[in-house]
C-alpha cells in the first residue's frame, strides 16, 4: 500500500433542506427546517437538518423541533419527503460516477471517489473537487463540500473543514496541524464513551492520542486503541466499498404533448435505450434487467420489469423495452411520459485496475 492515494468525500450541504430551497424559489431568505410538525411548539420529534440561516440562529440536526420552534417561530417547517430526496442523491451520485469508475456512496448525501491512477497529485485532485463542485452545481443545482485526501479517513475529515460549499486538501505532512488540537470526538470512531476513557488516561486531544504510549492503549482498549491511534496519525489503508447493487442507468422523457401514437412512443423507446446503452458502455457495465415505465396522461405510473442475458448493446435494450411496452400499454390512453432503465448492472471483468 505505498501507492499515494487520492481519495475525495464529497457530502452535500445542510441537503434535505437544500433540497427544498431548490424546488420552492418562496423559500428563500427563509430559515428552512426540515423535521418533525412543530405543532405550534407543542410538537414532538426532532429536527432533522435545516439550512445556514437557521443555523445561525442555534438551530442544529437531532434538536426538538420545540425548541427550534421556540428559537424561531416563523422558520420554514417542511416535513420530510424521502422519494424526492432520494432522486436528488441519486442525481449527485451520477455526477459523481461521471468522474471515477470507483464510487462509494455512504448515506444519502455522501460518497468517496477514488482518484487513485486518475490524477499525479492531491492539487490535481483538488482540480477534479472544483469541476466536480461545478457541474453539481449547474445540475441538479446543489452545493457540496468535498474534502481532499490520501485516504478514507483524512478525506472525510477534510470535508468537515470544507463546509459549507468548500474544498479542503489536506495532505499526510499537515495531518498533525490540521488535526493535532482537535477535540478526541471529532476523530472517526470516537463517541462519548471512547472519548471519557481516553480522557481517563490523560488524553485529551487527537494529536494527544497520536502520541500516546501503545502499551496503555492496547490495555484499555485491546487492538482498537492501536486502531484508534493508527486513525489519530491519519493512517487508514481501507478502500473503497463499491455499491454495485445500487446501480442502474435509465433514462426518461416526457412528451411535448401527450399521446398514443405507437410509432413516436417506439422511437422515443429507441432514443432512450440508445442513451441508456452509451452509458453502460461508457461505465463499463453490462446489465441483467429492463425496467419500462409508463406515466399516463392522469399521471398514473406503471413499471413493468423483465431479466435478459447480460448485455449492454442498444438492441438488446430496445427489443426488451419495446415488448415490456406492447405487453402493458393499454391502448387508447395518452401516455405524458416514458423511461427506460437497465440495471442489475454487472462490471466488466478486467476492466478495474483497483479492484
Ligand atoms: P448531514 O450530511 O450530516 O447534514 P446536512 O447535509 O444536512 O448538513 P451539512 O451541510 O452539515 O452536511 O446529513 C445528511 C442528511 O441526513 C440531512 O440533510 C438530513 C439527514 N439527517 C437526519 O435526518 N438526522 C440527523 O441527525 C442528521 C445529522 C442528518
Ligand atoms: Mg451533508
Amino acid at each position: 500500500m505505498d501507492k499515494k492515494r487520492a481519495v475525495l468525500l464529497v457530502d452535500m450541504d445542510y441537503f434535505y433542506a437544500a433540497c427544498e430551497e431548490l424546488r420552492r424559489s418562496d423559500l428563500k431568505g427563509k430559515a428552512v427546517i426540515v423535521g418533525a410538525d412543530p405543532k405550534g411548539g407543542k410538537g414532538r420529534g426532532v429536527v432533522m437538518t435545516c439550512n445556514y440561516l437557521a443555523r445561525k440562529q442555534g438551530i442544529k440536526s437531532a434538536m426538538p423541533i420545540s425548541i427550534a420552534y421556540r428559537i424561531n417561530p416563523d422558520a420554514a417547517y417542511l416535513p420530510a419527503d424521502f422519494p424526492y430526496y432520494e432522486e436528488m442523491s441519486a442525481k449527485v451520485m451520477h455526477v459523481l460516477r461521471g468522474f471515477s469508475e470507483k464510487v462509494e456512496q455512504v448515506s444519502i448525501d455522501e460518497a468517496y471517489v477514488e482518484l487513485t491512477g486518475a490524477v499525479g497529485s492531491l492539487d490535481e485532485a483538488a482540480e477534479y473537487a472544483e469541476r466536480i463542485k461545478g457541474k453539481v452545481r449547474a445540475e441538479p443545482g446543489l452545493s457540496c463540500s468535498v474534502g481532499v485526501s490520501f485516504n478514507k479517513l483524512m478525506a472525510k475529515m477534510a470535508s468537515d473543514a470544507a463546509k459549507p460549499d468548500g474544498i479542503k486538501l489536506v495532505r499526510e505532512s499537515e495531518v498533525s496541524s490540521f488535526m493535532g488540537n482537535m477535540p478526541l470526538d471529532k476523530l472517526y470512531s470516537v463517541g462519548d464513551k471512547t472519548k471519557a476513557r481516553l480522557e481517563s488516561m490523560n488524553i485529551k486531544s487527537i494529536g494527544g492520542l497520536a502520541k500516546a504510549n501503545k502499551m496503555a492503549l492496547l490495555s484499555e482498549f485491546g487492538s482498537i486503541g492501536i486502531e484508534l491511534r493508527n486513525y489519530a496519525n491519519g493512517i487508514d489503508e481501507s478502500a473503497l466499498v463499491e455499491n454495485y447493487e445500487a446501480k442502474s442507468i435509465g433514462r426518461e422523457s416526457t412528451f411535448e404533448h401527450d399521446t398514443s401514437d405507437q410509432k413516436e412512443i417506439e422511437q422515443e423507446l429507441m432514443k432512450l435505450s440508445k442513451e441508456v446503452a452509451a452509458e453502460a458502455l461508457k461505465a463499463g457495465f453490462a446489465f441483467k434487467n429492463i425496467t419500462v415505465k409508463i406515466r399516463y396522461s392522469d399521471f398514473s405510473e406503471h413499471l413493468h420489469s423483465r431479466g435478459i442475458k447480460p448485455s449492454s448493446g442498444a438492441e438488446a435494450i430496445y427489443s426488451t423495452a419495446r415488448l415490456l411496452y406492447l405487453d402493458s400499454f393499454e391502448r387508447g390512453r395518452k401516455l405524458r411520459k416514458i423511461g427506460v432503465r437497465a440495471s442489475g448492472l454487472m462490471k466488466y471483468s478486467g476492466q478495474s485496475r483497483l479492484g
